[in-house]
């Protein structure tokens, strides 16, 4: 193959900011950083998108009701607003479950709505809530309701945590709690992260102390099963002879959030929606939190190992060693497959608060460059790493540890680690409450961009012509017209899973599918074809 010549990276940032206004240019040039592994350099991040730039970030009510609260079964989630948010309410984020038993209870299939009509904007929506709430009680029985607020909810100031006291008083053995997660709060779906953090950390946890069997308790945080990750995860930890109390929130029940403070040790996946749990846990009960990767087959090999090495013992060390060894063989001989057709190709990833940083892994394994990533939503941290800012607990969304008043609960509150330990465990890399963001993981004079406009994106595929672009759904179609095979890292299309060994499998084969064909070469884009038919009609 020829060796690609791309312009200089000062170049190239300066042909993404050229069309746009002074302003908007000096705004969004903070935000499209080149990359300094060594020392990563400040991005912009978590502000308002420029009003008119076509980004890819979604709502405050989408990162609570959609990303935090919706994949657990069994807690029915009403959505206070019209109808039109609603639609979103509905599974659209293949975000998988599975109960234990045909009778076990299980609302992910449905989609519950007040459907708010233009009287109750003007009159107020409560009543019409209470009554929902009363409707979906008689019908399903079920240990907990939560309700969501959208955007109109705020603006005419229905109280939503009034009605749940009321209700949760008035309903027998049924939890009701509120989250005002209007759409407009915040600048992304983040806001609406920890908003649903210190809900369920509210109503939720503690409600259930009760000590389950096993002699390695953990959390896994921040892992929402999409396209059954989740699946595979638990698969892992069963044979290591881990007791998974609960996941935040894929395939989880409402019960094991209630007891997931009873465990010895937080597993933190995606750390932008769910460090606020992991914070809240570690001040009230004394669990620490350990950031892992279970996205590639090396890392998470590297994250098993980083878990069995925190319990220290011998025999869980031997057993994860032993699942390691006989699970990288699978997935070393798939690579082995695929490798040969995707070595050497360009990757680029912009999506959500985490993927693409994780997504980075497998493309490594692949012999694949990621030239440009970013997050839509995440913060500084995400990218430069937690430790190297200074107040990165004070957060501008949404209250923090302080203003919520968490203490160490007197009768649960018991440390894990001595500082001793934990000081050992950090020389032996595991660096328990750390997390070192994407920056130091990407290679020297690539991009990093924050909350990328589409332009942006076009921009970059004209110049780097990428072999896959890694978004949404909303991104995909343009970028396919334009040639560009485009994986789904959100809903991983229809494939998945794509976490653990079995994952990765499954992802080396998809990739090495999508780089290998030329079908979206072969396609003229409408405008293209367009311009060949009729020319004089395309002329600007
Ligand atoms: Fe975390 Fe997620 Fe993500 Fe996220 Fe999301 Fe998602 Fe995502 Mo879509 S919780 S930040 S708000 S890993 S829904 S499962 S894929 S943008 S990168």
């Amino acid at each position: 193959s020829v060796a690609r010549q791309y312009p200089a990276p000062s170049e190239v940032k300066e042909e993404l900011l050229k069309k746009y206004p002074t302003k908007v240019a000096k705004k969004r040039s903070k935000s499209i950083v080149l990359n300094d592994p060594d020392q990563p350099k400040e991005i912009q991040a978590n502000i308002r998108t420029v009003p008119g730039i076509i980004t890819q970030r979604g709502c405050c009510y989408a990162g609570c009701k959609g990303v935090v609260l919706g994949p657990t079964r069994d807690i029915l989630n009403i959505v206070h607003g019209p109808i039109g948010c609603s639609y979103y309410a509905w599974l659209t984020r293949r975000n998988q479950t599975k109960p234990e038993t045909a009778e076990e209870a299980n609302y992910v299939p449905y989609c519950f709505s007040t459907d708010m009509q233009e009287d109750h904007v003007v009159f107020g929506g409560e009543k019409k809530l209470t009554k929902a709430i009363e409707e979906a009680y008689e019908i399903f029985k079920p240990k907990a309701i939560a309700i969501h607020s959208t955007c109109p909810v705020g603006l005419i100031g229905d109280d939503v945590h009034a009605v749940a006291r009321a209700m949760t008083a008035k309903l027998e053995d049924c939890n009701v709690f509120g989250f005002s997660c209007e759409g407009y709060k915040g600048v992304s779906q983040s806001a609406g992260h920890h908003i649903a953090n210190n809900g369920l950390f509210k109503h939720v946890v503690g409600k259930d102390n009760t000590v389950r069997e096993g002699k390695f308790r953990i959390n896994l945080l921040g892992e929402y099963n999409i396209g059954g990750d989740s699946f595979e995860l638990e698969r892992l930890f069963e044979e290591c002879g881990i007791t998974l109390v609960s996941t935040y929130s894929g395939n989880s029940t409402y019960l094991d959030l209630m007891n997931s403070h009873m465990v010895d040790l937080n597993l933190v996946m995606c750390h932008r929606s769910i460090n606020y749990i992991g914070e809240m846990m570690e001040t009230k009960y004394g669990v620490p939190w350990l950031k892992v990767n279970f996205i590639g087959a090396e890392s998470t090999a590297k994250s098993l190992r980083k878990m069995a090495e925190y319990f220290g013992d011998e025999e869980l060390k031997a057993k994860v060693e032993e699942v390691c060894e006989r699970e990288l063989a699978k997935t070393t001989a798939a690579l082995a497959a695929s490798k040969p057709k995707t070595e050497g190709k360009l990757a680029m990833l912009f999506v959500g608060g985490s993927r693409a940083h994780h997504y980075q892994e497998l493309f490594k394994e692949l012999g694949m460059k990621t030239i440009a990533a970013g997050y839509e939503f995440a913060h500084r941290d995400d990218y430069e790493g937690r430790e190297i800012i200074p107040n990165i607990k004070i957060d501008a969304d949404s209250k923090n540890i302080e203003e919520l008043k968490i203490k160490p609960d007197e009768e649960l509150y018991k440390p894990r680690k001595t500082a001793e330990e934990i000081e050992a465990l950090k020389a032996k890399g595991v660096e328990l409450g750390e997390y070192k963001g994407m920056m130091p993981d990407m290679a020297e004079h690539t991009f990093v961009i924050d909350d990328i406009s589409q332009y942006e994106s076009e921009k970059l595929i004209e110049i780097y012509k990428p072999d896959v672009f890694c978004a949404g759904v909303k991104e995909k179609y343009v970028i396919q017209k334009m040639g560009i095979p485009l994986k789904q890292l959100h809903s991983y299309d229809y494939g998945g899973p794509y976490a653990g060994f079995e994952g990765a499998i499954n992802f080396y084969k998809d990739i090495e599918r999508m780089v290998s064909s030329r079908i979206w070469k072969l396609i003229d884009a409408p405008w293209e074809k367009a311009k060949k038919e009729q020319p004089e009609l395309t002329a600007t």
